[in-house]
């Protein structure tokens, strides 16, 4: 399983001051941060995903933990090092930000926005609407609700101003909206879906995250769109419809929660007929589990299955990478010691889903993704 890991002639170093990356050495080539002021010397490692990604002008990112952001050193240190973009894994939900009516909570929300500042990297914001970790006081299960229909698009309006205006400017990529459709390419059934009578609910969506954060990029993001079929086909026909009435949508978010249990998709056609509708793309949530054991939950029962998930990454970060319209390519975190694929998938136990072991040492598949990133240098720049 051992690769050599690449290295690089011009070594660099980072020294983490109170969660700040002090950078020595030299900005990678093409790196093309928003700012307007002359850059400070950076030196995030040269052979840093981040480092290698700028060079095509690719975002890499990784959803946080806000847990151990801040807290375990080598954590925060591998935030700051290795990734050019930062998603709140949950502290953006809005279970997290008015867990009681009224009352927002953006403490751990704003640090992850100012560590974002601090080391130079953007911001995916996830997510306005969702039918998942909504607070009590609106649904426990986000298909019941005891507010009435006009209630429930009130909240969900100024729920999305507030949040939106909040943080504003700050956002590079908003998922607007998360996951309306079920596998079976229907539209879920949510408070949402009931109080419009129908989908309308997103386009709304849309437009009052527009309104309050004009600058911000709009994506719808959900899960199993990389493969061809009912789920993929009925969200591309909803977004053509957005765009034909020129609802403000701007990207598609391919979560890309894979299992090397499951064929890989056909990722690569379905990037290109969003893109095709004038969308940018995205990879947003990438992981890759495998069947592990029970009693060792990042442990692979097959010796064999760490060279299939080197595989799906491989050529899930190549699909992306080929595309001029995918803009950036987001692990759901890093460590598998905390991703969430151990708890939801066990049974059968699936896990080993990311790409640093247990003690966030990198594994193989971090290095299939910077070697594919160390040879991108013809892809085409974004
Ligand atoms: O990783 C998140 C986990 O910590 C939460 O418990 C879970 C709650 O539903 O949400 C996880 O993140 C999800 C993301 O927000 C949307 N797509 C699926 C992700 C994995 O469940």
């Amino acid at each position: 399983m051992h690769r050599l890991r690449l290295t690089f002639a011009v070594a660099s170093t980072a020294v983490l001051l109170g969660g700040q990356l002090t950078f020595v050495g030299s900005v990678p080539a093409g790196a093309a941060p928003p700012a307007a002021k002359p850059s400070p010397p950076q030196a995030y490692p040269a052979d840093s995903l981040r480092a290698l990604a700028a060079r095509v002008g690719l975002r890499v990112g990784t959803a946080v933990n806000m847990d151990q952001l801040g807290t375990n050193e080598k954590y925060t240190q591998i935030t700051a090092q290795q990734f050019s973009s930062v998603t709140a894994e949950n502290v953006m939900k809005w279970s997290e930000v008015e867990p009681t009516r009224g009352n927002y909570t953006w403490e751990k929300a704003d640090q992850l926005v100012a560590f974002a500042k601090k080391n130079k990297q953007l911001v995916r914001g996830h997510t306005l609407l969702w039918h998942n970790q909504l607070p009590t006081w609106l649904s426990s299960d986000g298909y019941t609700t005891t507010l009435s229909n006009d209630e429930v698009k009130a909240v969900l309006k100024k729920h999305i101003f507030d949040q939106a205006r909040h943080f504003k400017g700050d956002i590079w990529q908003w998922d607007v909206v998360n996951e309306a459709f079920d596998d079976n390419g229907q539209p879920r059934q949510t408070i949402w879906y009931k109080a419009w009578g129908g989908t309308g609910y997103i386009a709304d969506a849309f437009r009052w995250a527009h309104q309050a954060d004009p600058k911000a990029l709009l994506f719808y993001n959900d899960y199993n769109l990389e493969f061809t079929g009912v789920k993929s086909d009925a969200v591309y026909a909803l977004v053509r419809s957005l765009k034909a009435q020129r609802v403000p949508i701007h990207g598609l978010g391919f979560q890309g929660h894979l299992s090397t249990q499951y064929g890989y998709p056909d990722l690569t056609n379905n990037l290109e007929r969003f893109a095709a509708l004038g969308l940018k793309v995205a990879l947003t949530e990438v992981d890759v589990r495998t069947l592990t054991k029970a009693d060792a939950v990042n442990e692979p029962v097959d010796a064999l299955a760490p060279y299939a998930q080197e595989s799906y990454w491989s050529r899930t970060l190549k699909a992306c990478l080929a595309i001029r319209a995918c803009i950036s390519f987001t692990p759901w975190g890093f460590g598998d010691a905390y991703s969430w694929v151990p708890g939801v998938f066990a049974d059968p136990q699936e896990g080993a889903a990311l790409i640093y072991d247990e003690q966030l040492n990198p594994k193989g598949q971090y290095d299939v993704l910077q070697q594919d990133l160390a040879l991108a240098a013809g892809a085409p720049r974004r």
